[in-house]
């Protein structure tokens, strides 16, 4: 595999997709190695193919606000890759997204979905749409603009959407409430619906839970224990929220939180009452997170500073991608960190992950940290297509198992020779053959 040209190609294609073609490369590096040793994935052009998506839509998204002033958003679905199952990835609405990072964010979902081991495809979509200080009625009627023309899209054995940054149950609900409408069908085809209508018990903390479970088992592999761990946490979204969750009920203490604001540095720790003031900081709809020091005063609120300055021993990105940079990596290292674990997607850049590799950090990338989101929606599908709803503790032990059995394939496919393991190349080797084996098998298409 000749990386340099394929990525010259790529670029040349699509000019200035940087997130793509980071996470493109990222994967491509990892890969390179064993894909030299199947002459036979070379010879049906497997990498070619599958850092292509399969196809996209995009959409005019055009609705009233309450002033009454007509707003015109983009609207986008990239159905990725169907090799392994129906597409399945969230929906994000942020006033920066494009199609570089949905790209990105449609390709990880591709080799994360694999390592879930359940049967889905990777896609994602979303909006330029901002909810930072929309109503409930504009945002109801955004979602059902949008709904008006991703419906003949989606369906559940075709491409199932979810959540992601600015989309939470709210939205799924507004969203699958159009889509029913549309359709007059109750099949199920998003995830993290309601609980009275489909949605699956642990699925809102399902990304920090498994989150917390993968960075146990890495600390584990080194005979390090989670409990009283000093934990920094980046955003404070339903991932953040998973993630300070979980974390504080296996001992450890979290000590961060961050929006686009800045971040706060509660030394007490960040638990009970504290993580749930995080939802009521979401609610609020500002998407800020310094009014935490007005309920907490003994926290400190650090404007515009992102929180990896602060000496923890696990630091974990819960926010957004490229949010921890190599300076931020040197900081981390500097101060002792022992563990990153990546639970937004592509949270860290290619430099810092090098400099975690280099400096033998326990780190694992998004893919597998992040996946038990996912695979809690793979989890909704099972029960929705069963018409049966499992309980919270099933749902949270086959979460767990899952999460398990992603750490194997990454020790498996990841393990140097002196016995320190590459979660990037772990992860990316083990969810490439997945996709590249179902893609050989079902021929050129
Ligand atoms: O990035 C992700 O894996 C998600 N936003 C969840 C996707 C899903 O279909 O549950």
């Amino acid at each position: 595999m000749n990386i340099e040209k394929i990525m010259a190609s790529l670029e040349a294609k699509h000019p200035g997709e940087s997130e793509y073609f980071q996470a493109v490369r990222a994967v491509l590096n990892s890969i390179e190695e064993v894909y030299n040793q199947h002459p036979e994935f070379e010879k049906a052009k497997i990498v070619e193919r599958i850092i292509e998506p399969d196809r996209i839509y995009t959409f005019r998204v055009a609705w009233v606000d309450d002033k009454g002033e007509v707003q015109t958003n983009l609207g986008y679905r990239v159905q990725f890759n169907n090799a392994i199952g129906p597409y399945k990835g969230g929906i994000r609405f942020h006033s920066s997204l494009n199609l570089s990072i949905l790209k990105f964010l449609g390709f990880e979902q591709t080799f994360k979905n694999a390592l879930t081991t359940l049967p889905m495809g990777g896609a994602k979509g979303g909006s330029d749409f901002s909810p930072r200080g929309k109503s409930q009625a504009e945002i109801m009627r955004f979602c059902q603009a949008f709904m008006l023309e991703l419906w003949k899209f989606i369906g559940p054995d075709i491409d199932v959407p979810a959540g992601d940054i600015g989309v939470g149950g709210r939205e799924v609900g507004y969203m699958y409430g159009m889509y029913k409408k549309l359709t007059h069908e109750v099949t199920g085809t998003f995830t993290g619906k309601g609980l009275e209508f489909g949605g699956s018990l642990i699925r809102p903390e399902a990304t920090g839970f498994g989150g917390l479970y993968f960075v146990q088992e890495m600390l584990e592999n080194r005979d390090i224990e989670l409990k009283g761990k000093v934990v920094a946490i980046s955003g404070f979204g339903n991932v953040a929220w998973g993630a300070a969750t979980k974390a504080t009920q296996l001992g450890a203490k979290v000590v961060t939180i961050s929006g686009p604001d800045g971040y706060i540095y509660d030394e007490e720790g960040i638990s009970g009452d504290k993580i749930d003031f995080m939802l009521e900081l979401r609610a609020s709809g500002n998407d800020i997170v310094e009014p935490y020091i007005e309920e907490f005063p003994n926290a400190k609120f650090y404007p515009n500073k992102r929180p990896w300055e602060v000496k923890v021993d696990i630091a974990l990105p819960c926010a957004t991608q490229n949010e921890l940079n190599v300076e931020d990596a040197q900081k981390l290292i500097k101060n002792g960190v022992l563990c990153v674990g990546e639970i937004s997607n592509m949270g860290c850049t290619s430099e810092a992950i090098d400099l975690f590799i280099e400096n033998q950090i326990c780190y694992a990338p998004g893919k597998a940290v992040n996946a038990g989101g996912v695979a809690t929606s793979g989890l909704e599908m099972t029960q929705n297509a069963m018409h049966l709803n499992w309980s919270a503790v099933e749902v949270e032990k086959k979460l767990q198992e899952i999460m398990h059995g992603i750490h194997n394939q990454c020790v498996k496919y990841g393990k140097q020779p002196d016995g320190y393991i590459n979660y990037v190349k772990g992860a990316n080797i083990a969810g490439f053959m997945k996709v590249a084996k179902a893609m050989m098998a079902q021929g050129v298409v």
